[in-house]
C-alpha cells in the first residue's frame, strides 16, 4: 500500500483540510499519515476561531519519524497557517523526500481575489518557494495571481489562464531572475502547474494544467453547480494527489478530482446546509473513488 503524508491544519469543525483529506485518501486505498500544523476550533471563515500553533509539536513528531526511518511515497501540503509553518514544512520535505516521493503542494492562502484572514503578501512569497520544491502544484486563480503578480480577474479567457501557468512555471524554474526562490526540486524541469477553479464557458468549471517538461497543456471542464461550499479545494487536491499515487496520469488525476468535487457539491445541495460546514462528501465517498 502507498503511504502519503499530508501536512495541513486540523480545523475541528467545518469540513476542510485534514478532516476531508484523511477520509478521502483512506477511501482511495492509501495509507495516510498526518502532520498537523495548527489546531483551530473552525476554519477562518467562521469568526474569531480559537487557534493553537503546533510548530513545536511538528518538530517533535518528525524527529521521532526520522529515528524510525519512515518513508513516504508522497507528501501533500495544504493550509499551513504561518510563515514559520511553511519553513518547517519545507524542512520536512527536505528530510523525508526520497527519489520516488511525489511532492504535491496546494498553496492554500486565498480565493475570489483575496488572501484568507491572517495572511499577508509575505506569506505568498514564502508559498512561492514552497511551490518551487514540488512535483505538482495546484493553486487556484487567486493564489497563482498572488504568487506571480498578475492582476486577478473575475472574467477571463483561455489566454489569461495560459499566461498564468506560464508565469507560474517561470517563477518555479526561477527564470524570472528573482533570487528569493530556492530551487530544491531534484527535477525542476518536470513540474506540473495546474490552476484550479477555471471556468472557460458558462456552466462549466475545472482545472488547467501545464507540464513544464514538454509544454503539454491540458484543460478539463465539468458541470458547474450553482453553489459555493467551503473546503472544495481540499477535496479537489486530495483526490488529485491520491490519484497520482494510484498511478493515474496528472491529466486523469485532474479529471477525476473535478468530477468527484462536482459530485460532492451535488450531494450537498440536496442537504441545503450552511456552506461554511463544507461539502457532504461522506454521501459519495464509497461510490465515486
Ligand atoms: O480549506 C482551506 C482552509 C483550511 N484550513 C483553514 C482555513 C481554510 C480556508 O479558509 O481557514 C484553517
Amino acid at each position: 500500500m502507498k503511504r502519503i503524508l499530508t501536512i495541513q491544519d486540523i480545523s475541528c469543525l467545518g469540513r476542510c483540510s485534514i478532516t476531508v483529506s484523511l477520509p478521502v485518501l483512506s477511501a482511495m486505498g492509501i495509507e495516510t499519515s498526518i502532520l498537523p500544523t495548527a489546531l483551530l476550533s473552525t476554519h477562518t471563515m467562521f469568526e474569531s476561531p480559537f487557534r493553537m500553533d503546533l510548530s513545536e509539536q511538528m518538530q517533535a513528531i518528525t524527529a521521532h519519524w526520522k529515528k524510525e526511518n519512515i518513508h513516504f511515497d508522497a507528501i501533500y501540503t495544504g493550509y499551513l497557517g504561518t510563515e514559520e509553518e511553511i519553513a518547517l514544512t519545507q524542512q520536512v520535505i527536505r528530510d523525508f523526500r526520497s527519489e520516488d516521493t511525489i511532492v504535491f503542494v496546494d498553496p492554500v492562502m486565498g480565493d475570489h481575489g483575496r488572501l484568507y484572514a491572517g495572511f499577508s503578501s509575505s506569506y505568498a512569497e514564502k508559498n512561492r518557494s514552497l511551490c518551487a520544491m514540488a512535483d505538482m502544484i495546484v493553486p487556484n486563480i487567486t493564489e497563482a495571481c498572488l504568487m506571480t503578480g498578475i492582476e486577478y480577474r473575475e472574467n477571463y479567457d483561455e489566454k489569461y489562464i495560459k499566461e498564468l501557468m506560464a508565469k507560474m512555471r517561470a517563477v518555479l524554474l526561477d527564470t524570472s531572475g528573482s533570487t528569493d526562490i530556492c530551487q530544491e526540486n531534484p527535477s525542476p524541469s518536470s513540474q506540473i502547474v495546474a490552476i484550479t477553479g477555471v471556468s472557460l464557458s458558462p456552466g462549466q468549471i475545472g482545472a488547467a494544467g501545464l507540464d513544464s517538461s514538454d509544454d503539454e497543456y491540458y484543460i478539463c471542464q465539468t458541470e458547474q453547480l450553482p453553489a459555493v461550499y467551503h473546503g472544495t479545494g481540499d477535496i479537489f487536491s486530495s483526490v488529485t494527489a491520491g490519484s497520482l499515487l494510484q498511478g493515474l496520469s496528472w491529466q486523469e488525476a485532474l479529471q477525476k478530482a473535478a468530477r468527484f468535487t462536482a459530485c460532492t457539491i451535488r450531494a450537498s445541495m440536496e442537504e441545503q446546509a450552511d456552506p461554511r460546514f463544507g461539502v457532504a462528501f461522506e454521501k459519495v465517498l464509497g461510490q465515486e473513488l
